[in-house]
């Protein structure tokens, strides 16, 4: 990918980042600053951030692929799907009261999540070959929360965000995908015991396991693979919903259970 930054820029902008990560404080979009930043700008930063805190001790367990359903994109105006990464700490029990004073403004996604057996790599992995190397899928709540001032970002500045990852809970049966029928999983998302959006797995990119493979692709464009006993979050099957103190959310999944969390 194309960069433009150099090196202390990527690390000033990683320290951007992370403050207002750790912070839970809302910044302006990078390229207000940095009007010429990249795609690959960005994943340089976003990388940056994982190397950083990988260093410190946290643990990496996986990616997420983002905007990889029409509702998301249509919600965030962003048309390119985009990675981030996962660390242990970001997971959160099943049922458990999530804090929401640690983030800006968190919103609440369903995706049906895949962890692997198998080592993925390259350009142009299948479908099929992602199916072969799923050892088992779940379904899962992310709770997303953009950095940026009221949500609003350009591809660029959100990639370098780690694509708004901040939380995530799976939860269910987890299924062999051999068992299953994965693009025509019909899903609810429930808030406060109303369901708020009705859709099918379908929604992701055809097929979720394609935007596994989008995920392996985008790795193999930074110089990365994904590692057998990988957790890939496929993206959100319908638009995103704000979440505030009080809120129940559940997500219903078609043969596969379901997953909920309250927020406090
Ligand atoms: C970017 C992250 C998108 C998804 O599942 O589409 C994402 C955002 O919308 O803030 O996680
Ligand atoms: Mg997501």
């Amino acid at each position: 990918m194309r960069t433009t930054l150099g090196a202390e820029q990527v690390q000033a902008l990683t320290d951007r980042v992370e403050a207002a990560q750790t912070g839970a404080r809302a910044m302006p979009k990078l390229t207000e600053d940095f009007p010429g930043m990249t795609l690959g700008d960005g994943y340089a930063v976003q990388i940056a951030l994982r190397d950083r805190w990988v260093a410190q001790g946290r643990r990496q367990v996986g990616w997420k692929a983002g905007l990889t359903s029409q509702a998301k994109m249509d919600q965030m105006g962003v048309r390119v799907p985009t990675v981030g990464f996962l660390l242990a700490d970001m997971a959160r029990p099943e049922g458990s009261a999530v804090r929401t004073d640690d983030m800006v403004h968190p919103r609440v996604e369903l995706e049906l999540a895949f962890v692997t057996k198998a080592d993925l790599a390259g350009p142009d992995v299948t479908r099929e070959q992602v199916l072969a190397a799923t050892d088992f899928v779940l379904p899962a709540i992310e709770v997303i929360d953009s950095r940026y001032t009221g949500f609003k970002f350009d591809l660029q500045s959100v990639v370098a965000d780690n694509s708004s990852s901040a939380r995530y809970v799976v939860g269910g049966r987890p299924s062999r995908p051999e068992d299953l029928e994965l693009d025509t999983l019909g899903v609810v998302l429930e808030k406060n015991g109303e369901p708020l959006a009705i859709a099918a797995t379908a929604a992701v990119m055809g097929h979720p396991a394609d935007a596994v493979a989008l995920v392996v692709k985008v790795l193999h464009e930074l110089g990365q693979t994904l590692p057998a006993g990988s957790f890939v979050m496929s993206g959100g099957i319908t638009e995103a919903f704000a979440v505030k103190p009080g809120d129940v959310v559940a997500a219903r999944f078609q043969s596969l259970g379901s997953v909920g969390v309250r927020f406090v």
